[in-house]
């Protein structure tokens, strides 16, 4: 019966974590998957979560079926977060959220509802992008193009051209675009760069698609949420799915959510209620425990106080490792400029090693960094910097 399945390829991201866990050596360093990791090499459980948690176990609440959308307080926690209570966009009711399974699972909800009411739209990455953006398009029967994005040459954005491609889409075409802490290069927009594309976007009738997985990792909570709220403060509508995998450190728990900011109530009341269409024909409803974690941290003074201390602590580690990778490099190599791990944001920075590169400081130094040569530079501490920058000059100088 089922002689015609392939095997599958596996994945560039889960199955080289895999492979990672596999390994037997001991010194091995795993800079592959974007999780963050502490100083100790762990995964954190923040207090304000582990606080979070003690009081929503400590209700021992029935467990019923959230709504389709689902829990209520967790989707106006997730508008406030995004765009601040007092936004015209949430005050005047404009935006719809729904509570997804992962921003994964937002992301695919959203590319479902596209592909069912914008069925003639293309959708438009930047290149390069998070891997599984294409795969989630594609299989919600969409075509994936690329806009030009990462500059090699210098380590940059490509703003230009990326300009002169968005001004050539038809209208209604659907531009993926990374909020903050672009994955994989660390390359974001400036505000500038942002105050000049908007405009844009919203003369072309292009329709926005944010990725917001990292707020809180580049410059800060507010910082980070700048491009959400100055879309939806110029009239474009637009999607947004953002995560809490990673600033509150609760990857399994799968909390997400995708927000459909639209021109005006009635609008949105209609695009929630497809939206939970969508959702009741593929899982019916979100899980409990992750949402009302998040909503709890978001909504508790004193927890959501300690959560914004936590994540700048996160935030500056990644800094200061960044800045020691950055010396220990250029003492080794003068010549060669790694200037871009200081200027990069976020979680990753994307090295410029070739895929025999990569595959070569996996094999010989037990380093994993994806085959793209992105790195992830949460992985590091202060026991393995040294090593990895050691490692990667023995690799660069061939
Ligand atoms: N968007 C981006 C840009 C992203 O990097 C990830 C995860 C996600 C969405 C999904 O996060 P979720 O946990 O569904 O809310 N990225 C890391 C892990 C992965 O590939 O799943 C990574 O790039 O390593």
């Amino acid at each position: 019966m089922f002689q015609h399945i392939e095997p599958f390829a596996g994945d560039p991201i889960l199955s080289l974590n895999e492979d990672f866990q596999k390994d037997p050596r001991p010194n091995k360093i795993n800079l592959s998957i974007g999780i963050y990791f502490d100083d100790a090499g762990r995964i954190p459980v923040m207090e304000s979560v582990r606080r979070a948690e003690a009081l929503v176990v400590a209700k021992a609440g029935p467990k019923p079926y959230l709504p389709i959308e689902g829990a209520a307080n967790f989707r106006t926690a997730v508008q406030h977060l995004l765009f601040g209570a007092e936004h015209e966009a949430v005050t005047s009711k404009r935006v719809a959220t729904i509570q997804s399974v992962g921003s994964s699972g937002g992301l695919k909800v959203g590319a479902d509802f596209i592909a069912r009411y914008f069925p003639g739209s293309a959708v438009w990455v930047s290149d390069p992008t998070w891997d599984n953006h294409r795969s989630m398009f594609e299989g919600a029967g969409l075509t994936v193009n690329a806009y030009p994005y990462y500059d090699a040459a210098t380590g940059g954005l490509r703003f230009d051209d990326m300009l002169a491609t968005l001004r050539s889409l038809p209208p209604k075409s659907i531009v993926l675009m990374h909020a903050c802490c672009h994955n994989p290069t660390g390359v974001d927009l400036t505000r500038a760069q942002w105050d000049t594309l908007i405009p844009l976007l919203k003369e072309r009738s292009l329709i926005a698609y944010l990725d917001l997985a990292y707020q809180g990792f580049g410059d800060g909570i507010e910082a980070d949420a700048y491009a959400a709220r100055a879309l939806a403060a110029a009239g474009v509508s637009f999607f947004i799915a953002n995560s809490f995998s990673k600033s509150m450190s609760v990857y399994g728990e799968r909390c997400g959510a995708l927000s459909v900011v639209c021109p005006n109530a009635e609008q949105a009341v209609n695009v929630l209620g497809q939206l939970k269409f969508t959702v009741r024909r593929n899982y019916s409803s979100p899980p409990i425990h992750g949402g009302q974690l998040v909503a709890t941290v978001l909504t508790d003074p004193e927890l959501r106080a300690l959560w914004e201390s936590e994540l700048g602590a996160m935030r500056e580690r990644i800094l200061a490792m960044r800045h020691k990778l950055h010396d220990v490099l250029k003492a080794k190599m003068p010549e060669r400029d790694f200037g871009y791990f200081l200027s990069q944001r976020g979680m990753f920075s994307y090295t410029g090693l070739t895929q025999a590169q990569a595959d070569r400081l996996r094999e010989e130094h037990a380093v994993y960094v994806l085959r793209s040569g992105r790195m992830c530079v949460a992985g590091l501490n202060s026991s393995n910097v040294e090593a990895t920058a050691v490692a990667m000059a023995e690799v660069l100088n061939g």
